[in-house]
């Protein structure tokens, strides 16, 4: 057997010591985990981390890491001492608000097959008898949550992992990573260079330090938390011994920003109540030299407690649970933990440096499956689990400014538990990216939300009039309180206007990238599923999948010459795979060309009555046919045109440079005003492309599903002249053989409308969850897509859990609207 490669794992926390255990599970034997202080406890965050693991996440990546990390944990010991005791988590509520919100949460557990139960005040106090009964309205209990001991099972794992293998090296700092040839070939320390085929940084909230040694941006703010332990609680006496700790429900009471757990006879408070406070790394002591002083109460991690910021903390305590009034607190510190711009982890390998990855910014919560992820990256080459959300290669350019990552971290922390909507926007920063038609948005009343950086209209105030004129058919019905957060029926008279007559959208962030050169149509050839051989003009809906054929994006490519392509992809990930790929002899080049760029979706039956005017080119059927691209001049401007639609009606994707989109804008509108053009925002977008049955990936589907599974077998080119990445793995599928599908339900009622991640009820029992939601203004109901059973066909009734209620849904043919093909073939 050959050997398996030299692996260097820099830090041994939780994250670093599971990767070891994970690596050498698989026969990876070679590995060395190196951390800067003194084995096993380091000093870093795992050191001083208060263990709570809490698994229940709108994220199902998250959720399901958490769960791995649940079933690993308890799974070990260190001579009989455990590393989990799964006392249950308990989260309360004390006002509506957040009652409802446990409700919706309970929903994501069902969807994400965590056990959970939302209980009422009495059980609450019968599973943590120190809450105050008359404080609380309910609360959430999740009986396999409990209390990890982040570090004993560092212990347990390194021992684990050095019996097959592994070795554990502490007090050693790394200086400097060795690279030859693009590829890392080793790790300096002051001792000399460790060999290495792959270094992987497990650093935590040190990762910044170590990215910047092979010029990675590691997107992370390193912020303390308070954490303190009381003394003696009187009514805690005699309930646990020292092994177990601990018997009563880690505790969640977020409406102050406070979560509990017990040890022994006493209570630790951990509180987000305080205002963020960044960390300046220079101002730690340094590892790697012998007198690093770390002990459990004293590490580099842990800075001083601030008494003044606790002091509301401790008030609080108090009137949730009475039983500490006869406590005091005892001894407490600010910790250090890793904050990033969207709360997710760090994971991926750098762009330049080929064989230096990171996974870091991660939670002991996530943290066993945060490493068997990485481990079945390095080993397999992919991970079973979706990870788009957790790649460090997620972030706009923009995004990564360290202006950017401080003030956005700062705000998750400030966030962290505050009942949020799904649509809620950042406040700040915004107006980083704006399209060429900023201003004209504004004069419109456009009410932007943020994404990837840029400002997108939702609707805009000066189409509220249309709402008026709406025929009975198109009156949204009202909403419920929270489905209405961030939605204004304006969205639907933008709908009707774009089925009716005509609309602009802007377009301008969908992410596009020109892939060119020599060997630009072999690369795309070999990365997506469609034929790209085709004729100058043709544009492919495609798909790119990975090796075990999991859908890794959906592109469209329009061949706008022999060797240049134009991409429309789903964003910067996309960008890294292309970049990746691609051969490194000058043959192919890739830009991402959406900065300079600009795009306005001209859509509706009246689209070729607004162009007509404005130019002499064909835009006819004939002229400009369904899924073709040509460059022509509108208004004077030159553009290059898409004929297809997200929204699923006749028109194109008009794209232009930068400096002539706002004359473009100008010249569609004001030719559109006698045939009735509005500007449209995402919210119509959004139910207009699910009427058609178009899937947004990284929503409806990821690297966890397959063409067939996502209906979306027809973009696979089986026969297709050249290989490509996935053949293999779908040569045996087709839509006959999958046992799950992403399926289309109307909701019966005709007017509850859900929001996403809500699970799906067969028979009574979860089956499934939901992806994307939106009311259909064309079809008069509200639309869930979902992942279900194969089983259930077209007709089959299901419900969708939503705040704790049922609502009836029916399993509907798709598409709902057009399924002809007449309007966008017209
Ligand atoms: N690229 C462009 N130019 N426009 C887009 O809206 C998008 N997308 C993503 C990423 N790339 C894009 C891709 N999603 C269709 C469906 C989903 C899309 C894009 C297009 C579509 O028109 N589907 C037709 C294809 C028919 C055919 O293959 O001939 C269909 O399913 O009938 C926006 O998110």
């Amino acid at each position: 057997m050959s050997a398996t490669p030299r692996v260097v794992v820099i830090g041994a926390g939780i994250v670093g010591a599971n990767l070891a255990d994970e690596l050498t599970a698989r026969g990876w034997d070679r590995v060395t985990v190196l951390d800067q202080g003194p084995l096993p406890l380091t000093g870093g965050s795992t050191s001083h981390a208060p263990g709570l693991v809490f698994q229940t996440n709108a994220s199902r990546t998250m959720t399901a890491f958490a769960s791995y990390t649940v079933e690993k944990l308890a799974g070990i010991d260190v001579d009989g001492a455990w590393c989990f005791n799964q006392v249950g988590g308990l989260e309360v509520a004390t006002t509506p608000e957040r009652l409802a919100d446990l409700h919706r949460k309970q929903g994501w557990a069902t969807s994400w097959g965590v056990e959970s139960q939302v209980v009422d005040a009495d059980e609450c106090v019968r599973l943590h008898p120190l809450v105050d009964r008359d404080r609380i309205l309910g609360g959430l209990h999740i009986p396999t949550d409990g209390l990890a001991k982040a570090s004993r099972a560092v212990v347990a794992l390194a021992r684990r992992a050095e019996a097959r293998g592994a070795r554990f090296q502490g007090s050693t700092r790394v200086t400097g990573i060795e690279q030859a040839g693009g590829r890392v070939t080793g790790v300096r320390t002051p001792d000399g260079v460790v060999p290495a085929d792959i270094v992987v940084s497990c650093a935590g909230f040190w990762g910044q330090e170590l990215g910047a040694m092979v010029g990675m941006d590691v997107p992370l703010l390193p912020l303390a938390h308070q954490f303190a332990w009381t003394g003696q609680v009187p009514d805690l006496v005699g309930r646990n011994d020292e092994l177990s700790e601990a018997s009563l429900p880690i505790l969640r009471h977020q409406d102050q920003d406070l979560y509990y757990r017990e040890r022994v006879d006493r209570l630790g408070i951990g509180s987000y109540a305080h205002r963020p406070m960044p960390v300046d790394l220079r101002e730690l002591p340094q590892g790697g030299s012998d007198d690093t002083d770390v002990r459990e109460s004293s590490m580099p991690s842990m800075l001083p407690f601030t008494e003044e910021d606790f002091a509301p903390v401790w008030e609080q305590s108090q009137l949730l649970l009475p039983s500490l009034r006869s406590s005091k607190i005892d001894t407490g510190f600010n910790g250090i933990f890793s904050f990033t711009p969207d709360g997710g982890p760090l994971i991926g390998e750098s762009a330049d440096v080929a064989g230096f990855w990171i996974a870091e910014a991660v939670w002991v919560t996530h943290s066993a499956g945060v490493a068997r992820a990485v481990a079945q990256l390095l080993v397999d080459g992919r991970s079973e689990i979706d990870l788009h959300g957790c790649d460090v290669h997620r972030f706009e350019d923009v995004q990564l400014a360290p202006e950017y990552v401080s003030e956005t971290s700062q705000q998750n922390f400030v966030e962290i538990y505050d009942v949020l909507h799904p649509l809620q926007p950042r406040l700040s920063p915004r107006d980083l990216r704006v399209s060429p038609f900023h201003a004209r948005q504004q004069e419109l009343g456009a009410v932007f939300l943020e994404g990837g950086g840029w400002e997108r209209p939702h609707w805009y105030e000066a189409n509220a009039a249309l709402v008026d004129e709406l025929p009975a058919a198109w009156v949204p019905p009202e909403r419920d309180a929270w489905a209405a957060q961030f939605w204004s029926p304006i969205a639907a008279a933008e709908a009707w206007k774009t089925r009716t007559a005509v609309a602009v959208y802007d377009m301008t962030p969908l992410k596009r990238l020109e892939v060119s050169g020599p060997g630009a149509l072999a690369l795309l050839q070999r990365l997506t599923t469609g034929e790209m051989d085709k004729s100058v003009g043709a544009v492919t809906y495609t798909l790119a999948l990975d090796e075990a054929g999991g859908i890794r994006s959906d592109l469209t490519v329009a061949r706008l010459g022999e060797q240049l392509f134009q991409i429309g992809a789903n964003g910067p990930l996309d960008l890294d795979h292309l970049r990746r790929q691609a051969p490194d002899d000058g043959s192919v080049q890739i830009r991402d060309t959406t900065g300079g760029t600009c795009c306005i979706g001209l859509w509706g039956p009246r689209a070729r009555d607004v162009v007509r005017g404005l130019t002499a080119d064909d835009f006819s059927d004939d002229g400009l046919k369904y899924f073709r691209a040509k460059r022509a001049r509108i208004g004077g401007v030159p553009v290059t045109a898409m004929r297809l639609s997200y929204v699923g009606e006749l028109g194109w994707e008009i794209y232009t440079s930068a400096d002539n989109g706002r004359r473009l804008w100008d010249v569609l509108w004001a030719a559109g005003q006698e045939h009735g053009i509005v500007a449209a925002g995402r919210a119509a977008f959004n139910s207009l492309r699910l009427e058609k049955g178009y899937r947004a990936w990284g929503h409806d589907m990821t690297t966890e599903h397959d063409p067939y599974e996502a209906g979306l077998g027809f973009a696979v080119r089986k026969q297709k002249k050249d290989d490509f990445v996935g053949r293999e793995a779908v040569a045996w599928m087709s839509g006959d053989t999958v046992s799950r599908r992403l399926s289309c339900l109307t909701i019966d009622d005709g007017r509850s409308v859900v929001l996403g991640h809500e699970p799906v009820f067969v028979d009574g029992r979860p089956a499934g969850y939901v992806t994307s939601a939106a009311f259909g203004h064309t079809v008069g109901r509200p639309i869930a897509y979902a992942w279900l059973p194969a089983s259930a066909t077209v007709g089959t009734s299901v419900e969708i859990e939503y705040f704790g209620t049922r609502i009836p849904a029916t399993v509907a043919a798709e598409p709902l609207v057009d399924p002809d093909m007449t309007r966008l073939r017209g």
